[in-house]
């Protein structure tokens, strides 16, 4: 049954289709369907550690290996997660609109496999599968890297379950992200090494607080959201809208023009600026709503 008020569908849909330039911009509430957990509220804790305070660069210098077996797991549950009917709208949509840009804060992958797109797809925060090396003068990085766990010191411990029934299989998934199972102490010498450099470790390929977003993606939004240019509608998909730059874009865009549409599972997560007349706040599940106003 459709949980999206007809009028403001029609409304939407009528606007979507006379748009010819629209961005998209995705977060955590995309995946949650997917079985991947948000940052903030609920489901923000990994073992007794604030998610948010694990994405630092002060957290992997105090101790890389507890953030690298927080990202091996994420890499491995991010693997075995499925793209949803959310991933796979956009994707279509991606396809079959000229001017369509995705701007992606997730680093799951799931977009991709979802088939989106790779030129109007911007990944902001990098991705769980690139690996570069620590050290700020080694220029080192990897793409594409599935192996998993990434080096045999991260796998994840197993117990004494039976490792062919599926229950089992589950249990062991999830064990490493209770707090109540042991976390290994793992020596620096069997993290990931750089290849190149050999005394750098490697780390994931994804941005931190404080660091910079990717030049190469930053430079390609600038160029497509050219000051003078219109933009129609952007759509807010999933995200708390407060890391900065990438909340940014939701002004950036209506500042040219746009119409902001928030679909949310919490009408209290907004953009920072609020909601403007002929905006469209849609709440609830992603994997839902999106396939659905986007038909
Ligand atoms: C559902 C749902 C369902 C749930 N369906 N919805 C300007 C002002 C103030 C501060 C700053 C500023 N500019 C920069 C800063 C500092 C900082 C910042 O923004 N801080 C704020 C928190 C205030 N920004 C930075 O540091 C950035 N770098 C930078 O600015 O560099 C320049 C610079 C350098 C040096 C000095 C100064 C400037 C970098 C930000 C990097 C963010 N990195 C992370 C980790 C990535 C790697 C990883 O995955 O581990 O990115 S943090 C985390 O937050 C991750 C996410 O991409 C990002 C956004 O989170 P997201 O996706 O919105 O998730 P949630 O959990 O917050 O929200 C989920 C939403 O879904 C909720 O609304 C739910 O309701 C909803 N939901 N289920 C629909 N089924
Ligand atoms: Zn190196």
């Amino acid at each position: 049954p459709s949980i999206v008020p007809p009028k403001d569908l029609e409304s939407f849909q009528e606007h979507l289709s006379k748009s010819t330039r629209i961005l998209a911009l995705l977060g955590a509430g995309l995946s949650a369907s997917s079985g991947l957990p948000t940052f903030r509220g609920a489901g923000g804790l990994w073992r007794t550690h604030e998610a948010t305070e694990l994405a630092t660069p002060e957290a992997f210098g105090r101790d890389p290996g507890l953030v690298w077996q927080f990202y091996s797991y994420r890499r491995h549950m991010a693997l075995q997660a499925k793209p949803n009917p959310a991933h796979y709208a956009l994707a279509e949509l991606a396809k079959k609109k000229d001017g369509f840009m995705t701007l992606s804060q997730n680093v799951d992958g799931l977009s991709p496999r979802a088939g989106h797109p790779a030129d109007k797809l911007k990944l902001l925060h990098g991705s769980l599968f690139d690996v570069k090396c620590s050290d700020f003068f080694c220029k080192y990085t990897e793409s594409s890297n599935y192996t998993d766990p990434i080096v045999p010191a991260l796998a994840i411990p197993t117990d004494d379950a039976d490792p062919t029934t599926t229950e089992a299989r589950k249990a062991r998934d999830l064990d490493i992200a209770d707090e109540n199972v042991d976390l290994p102490e793992i020596d620096l010498r069997h993290l990931p090494q750089c290849p190149t450099c050999k005394h750098g470790l490697l780390r994931p390929g994804v941005v931190w607080f404080g660091e910079m977003l990717p030049t190469t993606v930053m430079n390609d939004i600038a160029n497509w959201m050219e000051e003078d240019q219109k933009i129609d509608l952007i759509m807010v998909i999933g995200t708390s809208a407060k890391v900065y730059p990438a909340a940014g874009y939701v002004d950036l865009a209506r500042a040219q023009g746009a119409r902001v549409a928030v679909i949310n599972m919490d009408k209290n997560d907004m953009p920072a600026s609020g909601m403007y007349k002929g905006d469209w706040f849609f709440q609830g599940d992603a994997a839902q709503i999106v396939p659905e106003i986007l038909k």
